[in-house]
């Protein structure tokens, strides 16, 4: 597809409100009114579209939210990244590629989500670059074999899923409607993340010796993914009244818990936690405690990988300045020779 026909889908996609809007109704209206129209609206479903009026509280909000998830996503392609060029066959690589590639494919709709708010895309990435902004946590922690692919697969991207598919219902329109798109694929690369783990699982004894490692390493990271527990999170208040979250960080851990603990046993696995146990009367799976004191330093700089991930990111900036000078340049003299 030509490049820019490309462009102008994505924009039209994530800026369907501002290319549709009238003028803002809520011009000379008082605030406090102001405000109780909005959440009236937040409160009967309906989209809050860029060009509506907003309390810059919930534009703050999402800005930091939307802006984190495509840092997220752009960063996490390293740790994956570091094994394309090792993956055991053609037919792992060729998905390992793809999936690397639809992640940055996921950063791009994300920033395009997040401009529509009245940030630039330059801004947020020098945030990133400058160590400004948060991206996941569970980036930071190194890829060590190829069982830790399958692991980021079925243990990270299914975290993720839990966490997003209930970011498809959020009250900002342009962040809802990109969700759609990144779940379906979250869910492809959910399966292709099991799919290794079974094969390692059911492989020789050192395949599986392989598999239960990275379990036991990236288990108690994939739990600090859904963020401080309920009663640290700052902006979970918030983030529910406006319907951005739809669920709590502990609502989603637990959720993700339950759903993934049968799938461990069924690849004939065992969890890291001697505290896992079945709860039947509500129907949970208890978990220990999480060390939030190792989620702390990963979130201030001080994990296994931040300073690799922030240097690589910066690498990549630097050694991509021409590309995106080229494609400036290359759209000047096209819209010099086809003006609009
Ligand atoms: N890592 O008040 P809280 C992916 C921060 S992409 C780092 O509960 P909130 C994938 C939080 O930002 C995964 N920081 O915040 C990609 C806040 O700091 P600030 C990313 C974290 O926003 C490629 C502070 O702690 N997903 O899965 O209500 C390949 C207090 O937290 C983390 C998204 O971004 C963390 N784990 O809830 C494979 C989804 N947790 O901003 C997979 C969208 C918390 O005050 N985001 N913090 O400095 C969200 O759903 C929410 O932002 C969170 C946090 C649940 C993450």
């Amino acid at each position: 597809m030509d490049f820019r026909f490309f462009c102008d889908i994505l924009e039209r996609m994530y800026t369907q409100g501002l290319l549709d809007s009238k003028s803002d109704s809520s011009v000379g209206i008082e605030p406090e009114e102001r405000l109780r129209r909005f959440q009236a609206r937040i409160d009967a479903e309906e989209k809050i579209e860029p060009t509506d009026w907003m309390p810059d509280a919930y534009r703050r909000t999402l800005i930091r939210m939307i802006s984190q998830h495509a840092h997220s996503e752009v960063v996490g392609m390293l740790p994956e990244g570091n094994w394309i060029t090792r993956a055991p066959s053609l037919r792992r690589k060729a998905a390992l590629l793809a999936k690397v590639q639809d992640e940055g494919g996921h950063g791009l709709y994300l920033y395009a989500a997040a401009e529509t708010l009245g940030i630039s895309r330059e801004e947020m990435i020098e945030q990133l670059l400058a160590g400004r902004a948060k991206y996941s946590s569970i980036f930071n922690y190194p890829t060590l074999s190829w069982a830790d692919i399958g692991a980021i697969g079925w243990l990270v991207d299914g975290a993720a899923i839990m966490n997003q598919i209930p970011l498809c219902r959020c009250s900002y329109g342009p962040y809802a409607r990109a969700m759609i798109r990144i779940c379906k694929e979250e869910s492809f690369h959910q399966r292709q993340g099991y799919e290794i783990m079974l094969t390692l699982s059911r492989g020789t004894a050192q395949q599986k010796a392989m598999a239960q490692d990275a379990l036991d390493r990236w288990w108690w990271p994939s739990l600090m993914m859904f963020g401080p527990s309920d009663k640290e999170s700052q902006h979970s208040d918030n983030s529910l009244r406006w319907k951005i979250k739809r669920f709590s960080n502990d609502e989603l851990r637990q959720k993700f818990v339950d759903a993934t603990v049968p799938q461990g046993h069924h690849l004939g696995l065992a969890f890291p936690d001697p505290d896992l146990a079945y709860d039947a009367q509500p129907g949970h799976w208890r978990f220990g405690a999480i060390n939030w004191g190792e989620f702390r330093d990963v979130l201030t700089g001080n994990g296994p990988c931040n300073r690799q991930r922030l240097q690589q990111r910066r690498a990549a900036d630097e050694q991509g300045a021409w590309v995106r000078e080229a494609a400036i340049a290359y759209g000047e003299k096209h819209s010099r020779r086809s003006p609009p």
